[in-house]
């Protein structure tokens, strides 16, 4: 039998040994911690605006990139269009990137509208997964940044609970990944919003944080892929953690910078990878 449609409905599993099913995870788990120890690109974040650098990266095979993400689910904001409703509208020209993904989309003159926002964020996640160069380690927290003279050189990192647990046990200490470039895309919002640009502050390595200014669609989404930019060396900041930093507008139920910031934070990082190969 070969098919699911030949399938018949009841079934007989083959035995197992439970701690094969031990074996199977942990092997592999361990073995990611060791190939991504150290990394071309850290991702923090996989809300839109870091699944959309992450998918330009899977068009670089020869970049290794890790996505880190808190929460167990990735996808940040993007599983409902706001407050809490389904739909996803995305502003022109941002909609060529879900043709790049081969989502169908409703059009209007300016902008489109998925039916729901789930489509946009399990379709992106599901080729971000299937990759060869870019792992998601979800569930993980990144807790504070290596930095070494002057320079962002990698992430420290925990299990998400334990990063939440801290108060509760002392010497819940971290792990590491060193990277040439770290992408920061924290988002606004939630007990983890912006701890990218945060860090910055707190270490002095950049002004006081603007935070996000009152809703302006139309300002805030050109705003935020203008300042899509590297804040400090080795740190380039995307999605709505720009609105933080640089005090732009926030743009509330639209999604379109989101996916273009992210792109362009890849492009960025991809340019300074390979000028750094160059010298
Ligand atoms: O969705 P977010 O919060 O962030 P973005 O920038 O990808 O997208 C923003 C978007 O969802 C909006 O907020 C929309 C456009 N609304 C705007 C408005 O005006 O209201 O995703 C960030 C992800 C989340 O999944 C966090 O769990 C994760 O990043 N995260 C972290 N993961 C690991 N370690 C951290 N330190 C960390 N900080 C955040």
């Amino acid at each position: 039998m070969s098919t699911l449609a030949q399938l018949p409905l009841d079934v007989t599993f083959a035995p197992i040994k439970e701690a094969d099913v031990s074996r199977e995870m942990t092997t592999r788990y361990m073995q990611d911690m060791l190939d991504f120890a150290e990394v071309d690109v850290v991702i923090v974040g996989a809300g839109p605006a870091g699944l959309s650098a992450a998918y330009e990266f899977t068009k670089h095979p020869e970049i290794k990139v890790a996505l880190i993400e808190a929460s167990v689910a990735p996808g940040g904001g993007a599983w409902v269009g706001g407050q809490l409703f389904t739909p996803m509208v995305v502003r022109k020209p941002a909609h060529l990137l879900l043709d790049d993904l081969n989502i169908q989309y409703d059009e209007k003159e300016h902008y489109v509208v998925l039916k729901h926002a789930g489509l946009f964020t399990a379709t992106i996640l599901a080729k971000v997964l299937a990759s060869s160069n870019v792992k998601l380690f979800n569930a993980t927290s990144v807790e504070d940044l290596i930095i070494r003279n002057e320079v962002v050189t990698g992430v420290v990192t925990n299990w998400a609970l334990v990063t939440k647990a801290h108060g509760t046990q002392s010497c819940m200490d971290p792990q590491v990944m060193e990277a040439k470039v770290v992408i920061s895309s924290c988002g606004h919002d939630g007990p983890f919003g912006a701890t990218g640009v945060r860090r910055l502050a707190e270490l002095g390595m950049i002004e006081k944080l603007q935070g996000m200014r009152a809703l302006d669609m139309t300002a805030a989404e050109d705003a935020v892929v203008a300042k899509t930019q590297e804040i400090v060396p080795g740190m380039i900041v995307t999605g709505m953690e720009v609105a933080e930093a640089y005090g732009t507008a926030r743009m509330g139920p639209t999604f379109g910078a989101m996916l273009l910031s992210g792109r362009k934070a890849a492009v960025l990082a991809l340019q300074k990878i390979q000028k750094h190969k160059s010298v």
